[in-house]
């Protein structure tokens, strides 16, 4: 068998291979961009053997920052040929667009500031200062933007206006939502006519890899036309939350902002800098909202729906998320580390599948709707971390590990089997490799 240190330099060459200038995009074939959450993860890979790359990675994300202070979720490679590219997001429809570079209109989960402070402890240190004087003004205005756009009634709890904000694309509970949104007559009858199936041999992804394993092409019909919704308000936030009927203040989404809001007042302590109390006191407040999201009968967090203000209780990996937030209480911690360990929904021989296996929607190949993440695997790794359990959080490592070593680099994995499935050669799976071997839990 090969060791730990042949597998982290082969993890390096993925990140090599899919480098493009300053930037590592997912996999250079199917995602030549840069998005933003995966650039997240694999500045904590980096910053392990390159830091700073790392942080060549993060300042290209923060170059693209608009004017309001959004972090956009695509950063884009205007020569690639991608479903995804300017041409879909023509960003300057927005006046707080940059001019010199070309982006998606919404973000992505905000790990910026963990990945940043992450980033700056492995740089030398005067380096790492000089890194964090620089970001820090640009983090602060992110962080502010989510709270003055994204909380409108202040309670804490950010919206989201598009799956592909949350990362987990086709996850059931967003899938659920945007169902029961009934379609305009001319999208009803182009399902009816069955016309989206024809796309489905234009889609990029879908040629390269088998399609039953990508987002299916209702779905990927429906979401691109809800972006499209998104793009004719502008861009605008307030627009999209005065009308549309698909915001979801997701589970994912606020527990990483939480934890993210954590090493932004990290960063301001080490410079020296106060944050503004309005920020501070949204940032309180949202450690208090969580707990809105808990639902008692069933012991877990579920996202909530913004216009009916009802949980959507439909399972899903993310209901579990808050453990990385760090500011739920031990009880809730306990609850949540019991139903990661339940055998009938998240413990099959490859955990953690990201729906739970007795869920109607579990299938072991479908993109979000089943398969292993090394990503959310790293998440709930934290979250173990976090909160004590070192035990299961070793177990959670070594899983991981071992079913990327057996595997390969995949995009994602059968927790039934470990098989590899979507993309090889995954960004994010060999960066998060390399930050987890060399992850000394104790
Ligand atoms: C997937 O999302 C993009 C759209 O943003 C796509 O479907 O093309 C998701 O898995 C997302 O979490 C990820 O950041 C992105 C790139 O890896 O791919």
């Amino acid at each position: 068998m090969e060791d730990t240190n042949e597998y982290i330099k082969k993890a390096q060459a993925v990140l090599d291979a899919n480098q493009l200038g300053n930037y590592t995009t997912p996999n250079s074939q199917i995602y030549p961009h840069q998005w933003l959450w995966d650039s997240c993860f694999v500045a904590y890979g980096l910053a392990e053997y390159q830091p700073q790359r790392a942080a060549t990675e993060i300042n290209n994300l923060l170059d693209a920052q608009w004017a309001n202070g959004m972090v956009p979720h695509m950063i884009l490679n205007p020569t690639a040929p991608h479903w995804l590219g300017p041409s879909f997001w023509p960003s300057q429809r927005s006046s707080a667009a940059p001019k010199h570079v070309q982006t998606s209109g919404m973000t992505q989960p905000p790990l910026l500031s963990l990945a940043a402070l992450n980033t700056a402890d492995k740089l030398p240190p005067a380096e790492g200062k000089i890194f964090l004087k620089q970001t820090y003004p640009k983090l602060l205005a992110y962080h502010q933007w989510l709270y003055r756009e994204r909380d409108p009634l202040q309670n804490g709890l950010v919206v989201l206006v598009h799956s592909w904000e949350c990362g987990l694309d086709n996850s059931p509970p967003w899938i659920e939502a945007l169902n029961k949104i009934p379609n305009p007559l001319w999208l009803a009858t182009f399902f009816k006519l069955k016309a989206d199936k024809i796309g489905i041999k234009f889609r990029h992804d879908t040629q390269a890899i088998p399609p039953h394993q990508r987002l299916s092409q209702t779905d990927a019909v429906k979401l691109l036309y809800r972006a499209i919704l998104f793009r004719k308000n502008r861009y605008d936030s307030k627009t999209q939350i005065k009308k549309s009927r698909w915001l979801i203040e997701d589970v994912t989404f606020n527990s990483i902002l939480i934890a993210a809001n954590r090493a932004l007042f990290d960063i301001a302590t080490i410079l020296g800098e106060d944050l503004p109390a309005d920020l501070n006191l949204r940032m309180q407040k949202a450690e208090q909202a969580i707990e809105e999201l808990w639902d008692g009968d069933t012991g877990q967090y579920y996202s909530r729906n913004f216009r009916s203000k009802k949980l959507i209780k439909t399972p899903s990996i993310a209901s579990l998320m808050p453990l990385f937030s760090g500011c739920i209480d031990k009880d809730r911690a306990q609850n949540l580390v019991s139903l990661m360990g339940s055998a009938t929904k998240y413990r099959p021989a490859f955990p953690v599948p990201s729906v739970p296996l007795d869920s109607p929607y579990f299938d072991q190949h479908h993109y979000w709707q089943g398969p292993t993440w090394a990503n959310a695997n790293w998440l709930l790794t934290q979250g173990l971390i976090r909160y004590g359990y070192l035990k299961e959080a070793s177990y959670l490592q070594n899983q991981t590990l071992r079913m990327i070593e057996q595997n390969g680099w995949f995009e994602y994995f059968s927790p039934l089997s470990g098989k590899g499935y979507g993309a090889n050669n995954f960004s994010w799976t060999a960066a998060l490799y390399i930050h987890l071997a060399r992850l000394n839990i104790g």
